[in-house]
């Protein structure tokens, strides 16, 4: 029996028939099919907390620009990348994430995703500032357009009456969003964790245990943009949804869904606080990535934020008697003390439910 008929038995068992496949939007389909593509980023948005985008339309060279800054950077010797660090939480890290204790097995840079500080940050980078930062900026300005028109047609597709309630806060000067730049190094002991089958839940008994890049959890902010190079690693977290009429009682442990890498594609990841701004409607994805692969992977990511003073709080339209308020109104800035204050693969947004 495969991977998946396995899954799928286990959902039939449980009443619950949800259909497996990651969702691919096709962009190159706006503006003619512009209502069919709100209404399935609502559908992933919903199932999944996760889809990825092809036909994006950010040009080539800006992609290009970008990897080979970072590619240029992560080749560098240890001690010339540790000028950039230690991470505060910016800045260029090796292994250790957040201040809590938690690890992985990669190197990284992580920086505000305005253009003043991506200058500023780049003095300490790169030996050619003004070629990373413009490089930088350059990929931010059109990853956040790309988040932009996805918020869009999400509102759209939830019939909020106006479609620039979440892309304007990530639009705002005083936007919190940040980037990153993730680089996991290649293993030596390689174990196959993509091989025939993209589900991964079974282990085989002579398999040794993977490799944690970047451990298990959902990101924190509205939205987030993913591009990776053909390195996979990169893995979802599946959870059924839950049924009105689900008598089964125990908790759903999630299944791990590989995401095959494409380098011509971008992941979307909805984040925590997109999940309260939808008063659970969307759901925000657990990931992690493994880092067992023979060849280094590296990935770019976007995460869109509000100002610091934002206030969160479900928007009316999507609060009723049969979907009641389930958390309570906060700023951003007091969620990202809660962020800080947690471990990786805590579940922060539980802290701020209203029962
Ligand atoms: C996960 C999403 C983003 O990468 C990030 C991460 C942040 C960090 O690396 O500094 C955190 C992590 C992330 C969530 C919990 C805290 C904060 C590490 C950590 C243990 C930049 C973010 O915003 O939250």
């Amino acid at each position: 029996m495969t991977f998946a008929s396995q899954y799928s038995c286990r959902m039939m068992r449980r009443k619950k028939t949800r259909a497996l496949g990651i969702p691919r939007i096709d962009l190159s389909l706006l503006p003619l099919d512009r209502s069919k593509l709100s209404k399935f980023i609502v559908e992933a948005c919903e199932e999944f907390g996760f889809f990825t985008v092809a036909n994006h339309g950010i040009p080539n060279h800006i992609i290009a620009r970008m990897e080979g800054e970072g590619v240029e950077f992560f080749a560098k010797p240890a001690s010339e990348k540790q000028r950039a660090g230690p991470p505060t939480p910016f800045g260029y890290g090796c292994k250790n994430i957040g201040f809590n204790g938690d690890k992985g097995e990669l190197e990284y840079i992580l920086m505000e995703a305005n253009p003043a500080s991506v200058r500023q940050r780049s003095n300490t980078v790169s030996d050619h500032p003004k070629q990373f930062s413009c490089a930088v900026n350059e990929y931010i300005e059109a990853v956040r357009k790309l988040a932009c028109e996805i918020l869009e047609l999400a509102a759209e597709g939830l019939w909020v009456p106006d479609k620039s309630v979440f892309s304007k806060v990530i639009q705002d000067v005083n936007s919190d969003s940040c980037f990153r730049i993730n680089h996991y190094p290649p293993s030596t002991t390689t174990t196959t964790t993509t091989s025939t089958s993209p589900f991964s839940n079974s282990k085989s008994p002579n398999s040794p245990p993977p490799r944690v890049g970047f451990g298990e959890h959902s990101d924190p902010q509205i939205l987030t943009i993913l591009r990776s190079n053909d390195v996979p690693g990169l893995q979802i977290c599946c959870t059924p949804a839950k049924d009105d009429d689900d008598d089964d009682d125990d908790e759903d442990e999630g299944l791990w869904i590989s995401v095959p890498p494409d380098p011509s594609q971008f992941c979307v990841f909805v984040g925590d606080a997109f999940q309260a701004l939808t008063n659970g409607r969307f759901r925000s994805v657990r990931h992690r990535v493994l880092a067992n692969s023979a060849k280094p992977r590296m990935s770019t990511i976007f995460f869109g934020a509000p100002p610091l003073n934002a206030c969160i709080s479900p928007l009316p339209h999507l609060v009723s008697r049969h979907s009641p308020i389930l958390y309570r109104p906060f700023t951003w800035g007091e969620f990202k003390k809660a962020v800080y204050s947690t471990r990786l693969a805590d579940h922060r947004l539980d802290l701020f439910k209203c029962h």
